[in-house]
């Protein structure tokens, strides 16, 4: 263990949170605040902060002339909705707020997808449960505040399909991911969710 991952693994320690997987860590930064490390599924969590979280992912078009930006979310299922982007750095996995929000290009497709973009929920209010519906708002600098209809399962979700001014959403979809401290019975890793204790 070199110096630089040693750090990595002390700060985790210190922190409690963040999960190991498979040679990579899985962690969140917020801007200048305390980072928070939220599982995606990828592993096993040691200590989570929050009541759970999840990820929204779908397909962005932009078929104006005039670049649009995602900017914020809201929904009653999660307390906090942040835009994410998600980039190896070495062998470490590092989520990031997009401060300054996700850019849809003018005439450009831009897809959230699983390891990439996504809509992220953090602090559940309530599990999200293969085949629940919940609504979510998201806000464009360009066409403003939306609504879009989100259904739970494991794959784009084929159905929805929204027009709003220029942007077009497609494929619209959220992986189930149990709110923390339930007891379900399910030891496995679910998929973009966060395994309860
Ligand atoms: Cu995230």
């Amino acid at each position: 263990m070199n110096r630089r991952t040693l750090g990595k693994a002390l700060a985790l320690a210190t922190l409690s949170v963040g999960i190991k997987i498979p040679g990579a860590i899985a962690q969140h930064q917020h801007g200048d605040s305390t980072p928070e490390a939220h599982d995606h599924g990828e592993g096993t969590p040691m200590v989570g902060m929050t009541s759970g979280t999840g990820a929204v992912f779908m397909t962005i078009e932009n078929t104006g002339d005039t670049p649009d930006t995602l900017i914020a979310g809201s929904t009653d299922v999660a307390k906090i909705v942040e835009i994410h982007t998600m980039e190896m750095e070495g062998d470490v996995m590092v989520m990031m707020e997009l401060e300054e929000g996700l850019e849809i290009p003018a005439g450009e497709t831009v897809e959230l997808k699983s390891g990439g973009y996504h809509v992220m929920l953090i602090d559940l209010t309530r599990s999200l449960d293969k085949d629940d519906e919940f609504a979510l708002k998201l806000e464009f600098k360009e066409a403003g505040e939306v609504e879009i209809n989100v259904h739970v399962g494991t794959e784009p979700d084929d159905d929805s399909s929204y027009e709003f001014d220029d942007l077009v959403i497609t494929g619209v979809f959220s992986r189930p991911a149990p709110m923390l401290g339930r007891h379900d019975g399910t030891p496995e890793v679910m998929p973009e969710g966060t395994p309860d204790h």
